[in-house]
């Protein structure tokens, strides 16, 4: 990584010096049940973004509602919100709300759920989102280029009685390819090169569109942070040097609170974390977030306390989430087996493949931007990989035999994935030979994508869909 704007330093633990509180309290703010948007527009648009204060010429991007990443969007959970899509771009697009278990005529992939919205033109999304959380929102057309160019946003679905928090706040981390300008290198979208090997990776890190994000805070503070990857492909290693803090949720739905074993918190793309944190430095302190990349890690986010103190003594107060409907699903011992074998890439050993109902050597697959397929197939198939009557347990057994990590996406539904049980996901990261099973309860009726969210990979043929009946 160019580290022209990223403050590197070496992979030195910043440790923060224990507290030993006294008594003491302050009044709480219910700062995350607001009242949720009526009505919503959604306007994606050509722009002009500012990551830092000291940029000297913008950055040209696509963002939603003039705003990198796009507005934070609260839905109230169990009831409909209309987001109304507005498309002011030159290009087609559609808006795909990630991880919502919701209507499949709402979910957003353009010549599958919908046609894709054309300039000019809009698209009304109702959404019933059943289970509260964290999620988001992209573009879901030419997501290569929409979403590396800005398309994207946290959505938050709100809980009937969240924890109590002092802030709630949003840490959308996303990874950019910009020139010494600061220019978006459009150049280089579409490389192969990249599509071939670990997805377009970026030289800049932002956090809700800011290199070194500041968050201010105070010593005593509750805050719940929620963790959202919203870059293309970059799996992202975050470093928290806080001592007191809690994983509460993952991907949206809420799990038994634990400490993450040294601060550290893996997102690969797609992939959300719900963190609650007991802020304990002295006033004055300034503690990293970082994202370690090999031997180094980067500074990407601070938080900085101020010279007051909210509380001597951290709060006792619970912070467990009530469960969502979702988790009411109990999976059983047999389940319909689907094997998924994902092949192709750079150093993947893919001869051939078949694209468009045709057998093709990989020269040919190259010379159509196809580089991955799942079952020999690269790219959508005209049947789907499989079709179940609703309320099927479905068991996807994959092998990842390639040479690259990919961060599998099931539209629709959440599962199981074989190394966590327990814990219901939308987005797991397959590493590099590994073998295993996502498990759900196809219950939502529909045709539902399952792809690799490093887009890259999705749109070199690293997708397939299924069908609930
Ligand atoms: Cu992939």
């Amino acid at each position: 990584m160019s580290d022209h704007l990223l403050n590197r330093r070496k992979f030195i633990k910043a440790g923060i010096a224990g507290i030993a509180g006294i008594a003491g309290s302050a009044c709480l703010r219910h700062v995350s049940a607001q009242a949720p948007q009526p009505e919503i527009r959604l306007i994606a648009s050509p722009g002009q973004a500012n990551f830092s204060a000291g940029q000297k010429t913008a950055t040209r991007v696509m963002h939603y509602n003039q705003s990198i990443p796009g507005p934070v969007l609260r839905l109230p959970q169990g009831r409909e919100s209309v987001i109304r899509f507005e498309n002011f771009l030159d290009e087609s697009s559609s808006v795909h709300w990630h991880g919502l278990r919701i209507a499949n005529a709402m979910d957003g992939v353009p010549g599958m759920t919908q046609a894709a919205v054309e300039p000019g033109e809009s698209f009304e999304y109702r959404l019933v989102p059943p289970d509260a959380g964290t999620y988001w929102y992209h573009s879901h057309q030419r997501s290569w280029a929409q979403l590396a160019l800005g398309l994207a946003g946290v959505l938050i679905v709100e809980e009937h009685n969240p924890p109590p928090v002092d802030q709630d706040l949003v840490f959308a981390i996303d990874d950019w390819r910009l020139d010494d300008n600061m220019q978006f290198d459009r150049n280089s979208l579409g490389a192969m090169h990249d599509w071939a090997h670990g997805g377009r990776m970026g030289n800049v890190i932002t956090v809700n569109g800011e290199t070194e994000k500041t968050y201010h805070v105070a010593r005593g503070e509750r805050v719940r942070m929620r963790l959202v990857n919203i870059a293309n492909a970059r799996v992202m290693n975050l470093l928290f040097n806080e001592p007191e803090i809690s994983v509460i949720a993952i991907d949206g739905q809420p799990v038994e609170p634990f400490t993450p074993a040294g601060g550290k918190i893996q997102l690969a793309p797609g992939q959300r974390t719900d963190l609650i944190i007991d802020m304990s430095a002295d006033p004055g302190q300034r503690s990293l977030i970082e994202v370690v990349i090999g031997e180094y890690a980067y500074e990407v986010a601070s938080f900085v306390y101020g010279q007051n103190v909210q509380r001597e003594q951290a709060l006792a107060a619970p912070i467990r989430l009530a469960q969502n409907p979702l988790q009411n699903n109990r999976l059983p011992r047999e389940f319909l087996h689907v094997h998924m074998v994902m092949e192709g890439g750079a150093m993947g050993g893919m001869r051939s493949a078949t694209y468009n109902g045709r057998e093709m050597n990989i020269r040919e697959l190259v010379k159509n931007q196809k580089i991955w397929a799942i079952n020999g197939i690269a790219g959508m198939s005209e049947t789907p990989l499989f079709r179940v009557p609703r309320g099927s347990a479905v068991s996807l057994d994959i092998v990842n035999d390639n040479s690259w990590p990919h961060a599998m996406h099931v539209h629709g539904h959440h599962f199981i994935y074989h190394k966590a049980p327990g814990i219901w996901r939308d987005t797991a990261l397959f590493e590099r030979g590994e073998q295993g099973t996502m498990r759900f309860i196809a219950d939502n009726p529909g045709k539902w994508l399952i792809h690799c969210h490093m887009v890259e990979h999705m749109a070199g043929g690293m997708v397939t869909w299924f069908e609930v009946s």
